[in-house]
């Protein structure tokens, strides 16, 4: 009896023994398999992002001077660097090659281009870091006119910084807004030198310059220096240049993903064939419009500026780089006044824009004349809240130095929007007023007769 008990709970025990056993084994074997395809596929997914796609590389587009071909070549996801004359600059995967060639461009057309010559990263640039000990240090120098404040944080993190310039900032005086946005594009960080410029102007000539001070006195200038903080470390990892471009959602240690942010702004986000759904393309625009916290913090913050149902923020500019050009809404079109935009603003846009590449020599033109592109800041601001939004891409016109100029470019190329930035400050108290009055009746010439 007591045997058979014994042999009865032995067997039992052996058997949960054994069912524990086959448990661990199935578990090591799954662990197993997690270890042995979960490696494989975080090194796949910096060898082929697993979507078919394979790496960017830099490509001459000869013969191209048309916007339609420009705008049919950016609809296959690729990232139109450069626009010639009668060329373009694009990064650009083989499927996208080939795609582009089935499109009836010639294979003689292309022709690859050079890693840029300096890789090395440029001391004279700021790192996140230091751009935020500057503004740090401005902040406590300041305190009179500048109100400092991170309005949230970036996909990995990073406090995003805002800078409110303005006399009695800590007090809403109702005064008229301006918003200036830098560094949309990792690899753009002459922008944030812009960014810097700008603090600099306002704040070291405020009581000494009279313009300066009025234009303090008067508006509010807010501005984002940094909007891509994680693909701008990224892109400067190692002491070389990443040529990033994206922000780092989900990652940035691969060619193959992060969301292009000036793709990802919700006014006709992905409408028109002017960004990527292919998570591995240079102009990824997310899987939503606002997908990306970077964007999200700016949209929420913008949104905090309508008060008593007006739109405090009037004028805004976005600042990128290269090739010197002034350019307005709508991207995602080509039509000049589609019947999202009245006449009297398309106006006032044709007449700001042409004002400012006249005081920086850049070249004034609406966004989609160098290619289609939706879900951009400029497009949103002015599609959401008529704010008239500008971007302006930055020195130089040309791939080389590209993206990467010396430093020894910072200080002529930031003074050069100068005049730009104060005008825009300036504008933003009555845009209406770039615009001639219309005639008065009796104020016909009257007609000489002979
Ligand atoms: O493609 C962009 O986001 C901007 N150029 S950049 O080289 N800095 O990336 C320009 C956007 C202008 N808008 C349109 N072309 N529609
Ligand atoms: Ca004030
Ligand atoms: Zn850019």
């Amino acid at each position: 009896m007591m045997r058979s008990q014994f042999k009865e709970l032995y067997n039992a025990w052996a058997k949960t023994n054994m069912q524990g056993k086959l448990q661990r084994l199935t578990w090591l074997l799954l662990i197993a398999i997690l270890l042995i395809f979960g490696s494989t596929r975080s090194i796949a997914a910096k060898i082929d992002p697993g979507d078919g796609h394979t790496a960017s590389a830099i490509y001459i587009l000869h013969g191209i001077d048309r916007v339609e071909d420009r705008s049919a070549i950016a609809a296959t996801g690729v990232d139109i660097i450069e626009v010639g004359k009668d060329y373009i600059v694009i990064a650009a995967t083989p499927e996208q090659i080939d795609q582009i060639k089935q499109l009836g461009f010639a294979p003689s057309q292309f022709q690859t281009l050079a890693a840029s010559p300096s890789s090395l990263v440029d001391p004279a640039y700021h790192t996140y870091a230091q751009m935020v000990a500057d503004i740090q240090s401005y902040a406590i120098t300041y305190t009179n006119i500048m109100q400092l404040i991170t309005i949230g944080l970036s996909y990995e993190g990073r406090p995003i910084w805002a800078a409110k310039i303005s006399d009695n900032p800590n007090t809403d005086e109702g005064e008229p807004e301006v918003l200036f946005t830098f560094h949309q594009h990792a690899r753009e960080h002459l922008t944030v030198e812009q960014g810097l410029y700008t603090l600099h102007l306002l704040t070291d000539n405020y009581g000494t310059n009279v313009t300066i001070t009025q234009l303090v006195d008067t508006r509010v200038v807010w501005l984002f220096f940094d909007l891509n903080p994680d693909g701008g470390e990224y892109d400067i990892t190692g002491g070389n240049y990443q040529g990033w471009r994206k922000n780092c959602q989900p990652v940035c240690d691969s060619s193959y993903l992060g969301t292009d942010l000036n793709r990802n702004w919700d006014y006709r986000w992905g409408c028109c064939g002017g960004s990527s759904a292919i998570s591995s393309d240079e102009t990824y625009r997310g899987p939503s419009a606002f997908s990306t916290p970077e964007t999200t913090v700016i949209s929420n913050f913008v949104a905090t500026r309508v008060i008593s149902g007006v739109q405090r923020i009037k004028v805004a500019i976005d600042f990128h780089t290269y090739s010197e050009l002034v350019l307005w809404p709508y991207g995602y079109t080509n039509d000049p006044i589609p019947s999202d935009m009245t006449q009297h603003d398309h106006d006032i846009f044709v007449t700001m824009g042409e004002a400012m590449a006249g005081m920086n020599g850049y070249t004034p033109e609406q966004a989609s004349d160098l290619y289609i592109a939706d879900g951009t800041i400029d497009d949103w601001l002015y599609g959401v809240y008529r704010i008239y939004a500008f971007t302006f891409e930055m020195y130089p016109t040309s791939f080389n130095p590209g993206f990467y100029p010396s430093g020894d470019h910072i200080a002529t190329e930031t003074e050069r929007n100068r005049e730009p930035i104060l005008y825009a400050i300036d504008v933003a108290g009555n845009p209406d007023q770039v615009l001639p009055p219309p005639l008065p009746p009796q104020a016909y010439l009257p007609i000489v007769m002979r």
